[in-house]
């Protein structure tokens, strides 16, 4: 089967946040059908579908209850079905998120296996307390600690033991140990395979399987990865799914794996082992964070491009992406969105140029670019007040988790601003009207007050703007068999800037990228990389002329 995926560009939709239907102040899936023109006209070939699946929402849907069901906030099976066949009339192919490291708590399940003698007891982990079952204090059985900054482990009364959870309580991991529990999945990957899906895109789809409940090594995160992590019988797992149902379809997979390093990643992805099609690692969105991707340090170019090489080069293929819905939004985190504007949050010029200079960058790397929902028309962070603006679980235990270490509430809220998941969340700003076109009512999380310049509508008729931008080097892409196969090579970085190639047969296109507010110089090495003809300049220059304006990014053909 041909690797269609790898020709096409992709859009992550973020469903509760992307246009709301019924003026409920949630999106849904009639509000998605409504716009696939709009995601059409961009040039997106893949829509990745953030779960729309029942769940009670401790997680925004990351917390399934019914895997065969639509979350009634979002419609009914019958808007799902429409919606596919209304985006493949236009020819987009719908990839699913597949969460299957823990169910919703409420999932039916969860609720049987909480009774000791039912046959669901073992598609969870379920522990006795370290110190015994007759014990008072009821300690949990390892000293692992989560991924939402708190326990793993959860006591049941009814049950008289605990569960893990590596994320929220309400989120129990699934016993990849029974086999019972593949078989389940495969049903599942088989439905949505058959009503049109055509992939998935795999939640923490490294850490399924527990090989030992052992204590983990004292660390600041997540202790006790060492016995999860992308281990042997992980792989089985994943190679069983693909032989037996991924392979009998037409469908592709993009594996989210934390913590992931390129070892692992070598093996989850090579073609001939048959587990996962590409995958998503963290490492280049993490060069100007410290512990993880929490705290923000200073950004240097050189660095970003020494990541980006090890991965274009160490992988065949990668899975691109510079948001998503658990990340900041890239103009306000690589770009200039924060410096550049005014107190009412008008954005200024230079908010523009690097929204399209990061667009290039992302664009014209060898992989398949995942969009996200407003990223294309720079979408900037969040513009909340307090913590009670924020709805995100992560945040929430964040906070609580620096307040435990005694860290200033000013650089508690520093932090979260820089790295909270609602920075993506926020609804999507279609156009200057109240509520920003996304819905008639009052939204679940606010819209960010620079709606009125940052906005679909505003952009769609303006050839300069961001979004027009992006339509352009997308459409570039599509007809530059170089860009999207062509081979990786980088030629020179310092702190603010970086120049990469890429080559293929006797083609080559050089992009050079200027990540600061300054007018750069360029070195004569430098200059040296340039002599090509400029194809796109985000200044609109025809010349380069030995130096970068400021967050210009060009891209020249060499002759
Ligand atoms: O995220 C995986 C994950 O590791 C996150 O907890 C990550 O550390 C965090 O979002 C900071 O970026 C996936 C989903 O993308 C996320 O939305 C879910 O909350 C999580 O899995 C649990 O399903
Ligand atoms: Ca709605």
């Amino acid at each position: 089967m041909k690797a269609w995926w790898k020709d096409r560009v992709a859009y992550q939709i973020y469903p509760r946040s992307f246009q709301d239907s019924n003026n409920d102040g949630i999106g849904d899936i009639p509000g998605i059908i409504s716009r696939l023109d709009e995601i059409g006209d961009l040039g997106v070939g893949i829509i990745w579908l953030s779960p729309v699946y029942k769940s009670p929402d401790a997680d925004n849907g990351y917390d399934i209850s019914d895997y065969r069901e639509i979350n009634p906030k979002f419609g009914t099976m019958a808007d799902m079905e429409k919606l596919f066949a209304e985006a493949t009339k236009r020819d987009i192919r719908i990839i699913m998120d597949l969460v299957i490291n823990h169910t919703s708590d409420e999932h039916e399940w969860f609720q049987k296996s909480r009774d000791p003698a039912s046959p669901y007891r073992d598609y969870y982990i379920w522990q006795p307390p370290r110190n015994g079952k007759g014990s008072m204090r009821k300690l949990p059985p390892n000293n692992w600690t989560g991924f939402f900054m708190g326990d793993v482990w959860e006591y049941d009364e009814q049950s008289g033991e605990f569960y893990l959870h590596l994320f929220d309580k309400k989120q129990p991991d699934l016993n990849y140990k029974n086999p019972k529990v593949v078989e389940e999945v495969k049903n599942i990957l088989r439905f949505w395979l058959d009503k049109g899906a055509t992939g998935f895109r795999c939640d923490v789809i490294n850490i399924l399987y527990k090989t030992s409940l052992a204590d983990g090594k004292k660390t600041l995160a997540v202790q006790g990865i060492e016995h999860y992590k992308s281990q042997e019988r992980n792989h089985d797992v994943l190679r069983e799914l693909r032989r037996d149902v991924l392979d009998k379809y037409d469908c592709f997979t993009v594996g989210e794996t934390v913590m992931v390093d390129l070892g692992e990643a070598k093996l989850l992805c090579d073609e001939s082992r048959r587990e996962l099609d590409m995958l998503f690692y963290f490492d280049h969105l993490e060069v100007d964070r410290r512990i993880a991707q929490y705290i923000p340090k200073k950004f240097h170019a050189r660095k970003l491009l020494k990541v980006m090489t090890k991965w274009q080069r160490g992988l065949d293929w990668n899975a691109l992406y510079l948001e998503n819905h658990d990340q900041a939004r890239i103009v306000s985190h690589f770009g200039a969105a924060e410096k550049d504007r005014s107190l009412d949050g008008k954005p200024g010029k230079h908010w523009q140029q690097s929204a399209k200079m990061l667009a290039l960058f992302e664009l014209t790397l060898r992989g398949t670019p995942f969009i996200y929902q407003g990223q294309e028309i720079g979408m900037t962070n969040f513009d909340f007040k307090s913590m009670d603006d924020l709805d995100d679980v992560l945040s929430h235990g964040l906070n609580r988790l620096m307040k435990k270490l005694c860290i200033p509430g000013f650089l508690r809220w520093k932090w979260l601003k820089a790295s909270s998941r609602d920075n993506a969340r926020t609804p999507m700003q279609w156009d200057a009207s109240k509520n920003a076109g996304f819905s008639g009512t009052k939204p679940w999380l606010g819209v960010n007050g620079n709606y009125r310049y940052i906005n679909h509508t505003t952009q769609k008729d303006d050839p300069d703007s961001v979004l027009n931008f992006y339509k352009n080097i997308i459409a570039l892409r599509k007809n530059t068999e170089c860009l999207i196969h062509g081979e990786f090579l980088p030629l020179y970085a310092d702190n603010r800037i970086m120049i990469y190639r890429r080559k293929l047969g006797n083609q080559s296109y050089t992009i050079a990228l200027n990540f600061s507010f300054r007018s750069i110089r360029l070195s004569r090495q430098a200059t040296g990389f340039l002599d090509g003809t400029v194809v796109v300049s985000t200044s609109g220059r025809l010349e380069v002329k030995g130096h970068l304006l400021p967050w210009e990014g060009v891209l020249l053909k060499e002759d």
